[in-house]
């Protein structure tokens, strides 16, 4: 059986890489719902809906569990999701606790979504550090889009960051917390832009560990040495997702 993978688009392939290179011998099923993305505008209710449209495909195809690899779905549907299904369910969260607890400048930024940032999840996270340390937040609009019609390296994502980086490098910030899982495919933008000493964090290693984790608690990793299949389906024109994977990996459009 598969883990079964999904996002509001393409960005979610940052964690389906990661749980491949910690699991290399789990089947996996990556669902990109491009059609629908953005998701953050949509409010909580269109949110759950698509949230178990996807879920319900992975079901059918055969997951055993389930990877909300989208942190706009996780704040705003992974309790319904877990109350719902049986399937064990892993969500994910912008890694501010990290960044809070090994800052030496005592001054950290995250860039995230909208629907992130104003989640009640998220203010409780840096509500925590709040007191001893500078959260610079960010919100990255645009840049989902950008990177779902395919315009990753263009002129105008880089001015955007640009301006989106400015008021973290004026904080003097030493760690930027990645919130979105579109956003490590900006990496070498972010390293150009951003001074030396900054160091860059997301979430997919501690997603990958805790899919090991909860799989080998409920008895359902696979151990054996063996040949694994990943089948990654869009419902947008395949070629950007191609194109972001480094053209390695087929993709297939798939009406959902
Ligand atoms: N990859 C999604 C996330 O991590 O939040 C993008 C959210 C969206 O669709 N705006």
């Amino acid at each position: 059986q598969p883990i079964g993978i999904f996002d509001s688009g393409v960005g979610g392939t940052s964690i389906w890489k990661e749980v491949c290179e910690l699991l290399p011998y789990e089947d996996t099923i990556y669902l990109a719902d491009s059609n629908n993305a953005p998701y953050g505008p949509k409010g909580k209710e269109a949110i759950i809906n698509l949230s178990i449209k996807n879920t319900e495909l992975l079901l059918e195809k055969g997951s055993k569990i389930i990877i909300v690899a989208c942190n706009t779905a996780t704040t705003n549907a992974i309790d319904y999701l877990r109350e719902t299904y049986k399937v064990p369910f892993i969500g994910i969260e912008p890694a501010i606790k990290p960044a809070a607890l090994q800052t030496k400048t005592n001054a950290i930024g995250i860039l995230a979504t909208k629907g992130t940032l104003s989640s009640e999840l998220f203010s409780k996270t840096s509500g925590l550090f709040a007191s001893h340390v500078n959260v610079v937040e960010q919100v990255g609009e645009g840049i989902v889009q950008f990177i779902e019609s395919g315009q990753l390296y263009s002129t105008e994502m880089k001015s955007l960051l640009k301006v989106y980086l400015k008021p973290m490098i004026d904080a003097n910030i030493d760690y930027l917390v990645l919130g979105c899982t579109h956003y490590p495919y900006l990496m070498p933008l972010l390293i150009d832009l951003l001074p030396a000493h900054v160091k860059i964090i997301d979430s997919g290693e501690a997603v990958a560990r805790q899919t090991k984790a909860i799989l080998n608690k409920h008895n359902l990793i696979n151990t054996k040495n063996r040949t694994s299949i990943s089948q990654l389906y869009t419902n947008q024109d395949p070629k950007v997702m191609t194109a972001l994977l480094d053209y390695k990996f087929d993709v297939s459009y798939l009406d959902f």
